[in-house]
């Protein structure tokens, strides 16, 4: 059978496409992706001609992506459509979409292959564990429980890099490069997909669901893909890097003799030791991220569950910028049952520890996270899914009455955290109203302005010097090039088609690995 993923160019490239494609190509069907905006892309699916079109979908991409399906099935009538990520798994009435033919809930590697070697041989998919399913004759919708997960990471190889490569020049190209080292996590964070993976779609004990590759899986896999493509940084896109202090030590200790390439990491407050840090800071770590979240114990602790306390927080800062590495911070604002008050707070906590990288994100009660729950019981109106916003840093889908003040808010966060001296400043304007879309534009300069002083870092711990990396001119390129792309979108883009590359090949290019849309998650 013959796989195509369709996906937007996203700023780094997407491992649940390539571990689906290692298992596709495995059980001996072919595999291909393309990636959109693309001037050709009508003309290459017709190309190719695949039998099944697949799509990865979180929140807010949804309807972009039943819009594509329409035009795939316009050109391909007979194709079969499947949805799978996180958004169809906890939303899978998504699949009553006209044109959708099935979804996919919880990991897909075993499931996309049972279900190709199915219509292989022309059996029926309407009992095919994982999938809810639609009937092309009958439009009846066939729902069918998640399979077992697979219980050792090692039996999934390594992703299938060419597949995402082989259409991506950006992510073949880029120097830096995305690897997961385990599956699961052991907390029960209200806001974060894993609760609800880990007990509704599977009902699982933390022993099963949390799932870490060997120290030597991992590093061969690196070592494979330098071999293979240009690699000079290693991005570790894992919810917590130090979830197990036995396979941290041995990582440090082998990592600088067998891979010896910078890289980052995400830490979890409350399992982090000072030793960690030294670990990871003699092993080549240039930047690792904490996940703050709120200040406010009980928005952190009893709201989000995030079982961390305030002096765990500050005392793994504090252990990161002693031993010399970039800090980020992950925080969201707008928890409910918290108050403008209680964001401030966590704006003056990020003070307190000096975070080099603060990022900041607006509460987004998906679909089936308890926080959604935890939001309505409160009282509190939430926006339909449709009105979710596509990027989480943007507005707050909860219909707060001080909701202008959050997002004006959140706009000023990281500027103030960095110039403790504006929050004087930053107190009164959240109050503006109207103060949206020049605070964005702020926001965003300044978020640049982050993003150049990361990539000297990068640059730097890679051996790469030059007036190039040099944070002001850095920023200037950005800048200039990205402002040249918004003209050309604001006037001549309504004249070339919709899916024109170039303009949006550039834009990728600049974000690659750019923090505001990497470092989401913890
Ligand atoms: C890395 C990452 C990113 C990267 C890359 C995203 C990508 N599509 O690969 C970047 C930085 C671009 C990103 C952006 C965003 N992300 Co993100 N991201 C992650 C993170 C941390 C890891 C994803 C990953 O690589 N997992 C490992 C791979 C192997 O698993 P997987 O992708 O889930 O795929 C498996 C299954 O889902 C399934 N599957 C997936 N697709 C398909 C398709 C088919 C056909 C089938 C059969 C199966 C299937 O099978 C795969 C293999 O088992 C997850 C949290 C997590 N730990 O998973 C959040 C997560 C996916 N992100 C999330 C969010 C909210 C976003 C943003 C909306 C944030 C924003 N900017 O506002 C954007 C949306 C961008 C987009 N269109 O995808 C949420 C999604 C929640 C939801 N309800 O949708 C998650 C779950 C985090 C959370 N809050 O809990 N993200
Ligand atoms: S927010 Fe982080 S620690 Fe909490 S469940 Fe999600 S990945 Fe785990």
């Amino acid at each position: 059978m013959k796989v195509l993923f369709i996906d937007e160019y996203l700023p780094q490239e997407m491992l649940g496409i390539m571990y689906l494609s290692r298992a596709i190509k495995d059980a001996g069907h072919e595999c291909k992706a393309l990636f959109i905006p693309d001037r050709e892309w009508l003309v290459k699916l017709l190309e190719f001609n695949p039998d099944v079109v697949c799509y990865s979908m979180t929140t807010g991409m949804h309807l972009y992506f039943a819009d594509v399906n329409k035009k795939v099935k316009e050109a391909l009538p007979n194709v079969i459509s499947v949805a799978g990520g996180p958004h169809v798994t906890f939303v899978p009435e998504y699949v009553e979409t006209e044109g959708m033919d099935a979804i996919c809930r919880g990991e897909g590697e075993e499931a996309m292959v049972d279900l190709l070697n199915r219509l292989q041989k022309g059996e029926s998919i309407n009992d095919c564990p994982n999938f809810h399913v639609k009937d092309r004759k009958t439009g009846e919708i066939h729902k069918n429980s998640p399979r077992p997960i697979t219980a050792k990471l090692e039996d999934l190889g390594f992703p299938d890099r060419d597949v995402v490569y082989e259409s991506g020049a950006i992510y073949r190209e880029s120097d830096r490069k995305v690897f997961v080292t385990q599956r699961g996590c052991p907390m029960p964070c209200t806001f974060c997909f894993h609760h609800a993976w880990k007990k509704k779609v599977y009902n699982l004990r933390n022993s099963e669901y949390v799932r870490k590759r060997s120290v030597t899986h991992v590093i061969d896999e690196i070592n494979a893909c330098r071999k293979k493509y240009n690699l000079k940084f290693v991005h570790f896109v894992d919810d917590i890097f130090n979830l197990r202090n036995d396979w941290l030590e041995e990582f440090c200790e082998r990592y600088p003799k067998e891979v010896g390439l910078p890289f980052d990491v995400i830490l979890m407050a409350n399992m982090t030791t000072e030793k960690h840090i030294e670990w990871l800071k003699k092993a080549g770590c240039v930047y690792a991220r904490i996940a703050f979240e709120a200040a406010s114990d009980y928005v952190r602790n009893a709201v989000f569950k995030k079982h961390t306390t305030r002096q765990q927080l500050t005392d793994a800062a504090g252990w990161i910028r002693k031993h010399d590495i970039r800090l980020g911070s992950l925080n969201i604002l707008g928890g409910p049952g918290g108050t403008i008050e209680d964001d401030l707070d966590t704006l003056r906590l990020n003070i307190e520890c000096k975070v080099d990288h603060p990022m900041a994100s607006l509460m987004q009660p998906y679909p089936e996270f308890e926080i959604n729950e935890i939001t309505k019981d409160m009282g509190y109106a939430i926006a339909g899914y449709e009105d979710f916003p596509t990027n989480f840093r943007r507005t707050v889908p909860i219909l707060y009455d001080y909701k202008h003040e959050l997002e004006n808010l959140h706009k000023l966060f990281t500027l103030t955290v960095r110039y403790p001296v504006l929050l004087p400043l930053t107190k009164r304007a959240i109050k503006l109203r109207g103060a949206y879309r020049p605070l964005l534009v702020l926001s965003m300069l300044h978020a640049e302005f982050l993003v150049a002083e990361q990539a000297k870092i990068y640059a730097k711990a890679q051996g790469l010097s030059g007036p190039k990396y040099w944070t002001w001119v850095d920023f200037g390129y950005r800048l200039s090039t990205k402002g040249v792309l918004r003209v050309y979108q604001t006037f001549f883009a309504k004249h070339f088609d919709r899916f024109s590359r170039t303009p949006r090949e550039i834009r990728m290019r600049l974000q690659m690995g750019d923090e505001r849309v990497v470092a989401h998650m913890d």
